[in-house]
């Protein structure tokens, strides 16, 4: 099956993270550049974002969005599978194998980038409270534990299971996030599957795209 028309997402119009690729419009643009999807992107302000007319395409007043003729979506999560159903190249025709794909999918946003938020909204929002210095070596420890397993099951595999799926790609831009932290140092087998992950062309397109945001040379018109 093949999208009948050119999708749009919603993305940052001045990202917080000033184009590194960590919001994640990053994945959705991924997913598309992958299966070679071209779209197009609205840029939101975050006060527009919490304005009834974003928050009818999605309710907590955030990005990114997809809007597809009639469908809405928000998630990204839900907007990555809506991309693999419909084309080719990130989700196995084999049954089994491509339900073990989804798991790696729900994995990534469900297991894995919970504590990874939770580091992140530690350092953000709790630097100046009394718990912060006891809080932070639990928090971290935490995700250490969620790290060493997912290491110790990727083992020396390019990817989660088998070939590139988007249970890899969602993985990989929930882990991007702690590439600045150091926490990632002691899992050689991690950080050559994120590089693994960006070094693909459709990665770099992505990250093209949403970083020309930031250095003002966004196009309104189609990506891809
Ligand atoms: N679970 C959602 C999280 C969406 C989310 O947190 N979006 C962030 C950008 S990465 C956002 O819009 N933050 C602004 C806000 O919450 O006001 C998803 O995966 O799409």
């Amino acid at each position: 099956m093949t999208l009948p028309m050119t999708p749009t997402i919603t993305a940052f119009e001045q990202s917080p993270d000033r184009g590194r690729g960590l919001a994640r419009d990053m994945r959705v643009r991924w997913a598309l550049e992958e299966v070679g999807q071209p779209y197009k992107v609205r840029l939101v302000s975050f006060a527009a974002m919490k304005q009834a007319a974003h928050r009818a395409l999605h309710p907590f007043g955030q990005i990114p969005t997809f809007e597809e003729g009639d469908l809405v979506l928000f998630e990204s999560g839900s907007i990555v599978f809506h991309i693999a159903q419909c084309h080719a190249g990130l989700l196995p025709v084999d049954a089994n194998a491509r339900a073990r794909a989804i798991t790696w999918m729900f994995a990534a946003v469900n297991t894995v980038e919970p504590p990874i938020l939770d580091l992140q909204t530690t350092k953000l929002l709790e630097g100046d409270k009394p718990w912060y210095a006891q809080r932070l070596p639990l928090v971290e420890d935490r995700l250490r534990v969620r790290l060493g397993e997912l290491s110790a099951r990727l083992g020396r595999a390019d990817w989660l299971d088998g070939a590139f799926s988007a249970g890899d790609l969602m993985m990989v831009a929930v882990l991007l996030r702690l590439k600045a932290s150091g926490l990632l140092d002691q899992y050689p087998n991690l950080c050559a599957y994120i590089a693994r992950g960006e070094a693909r062309p459709a990665y770099q397109q992505a990250f093209d795209a949403q970083l020309a945001v930031f250095t003002g040379k966004h196009r309104p018109a189609d990506v891809g």
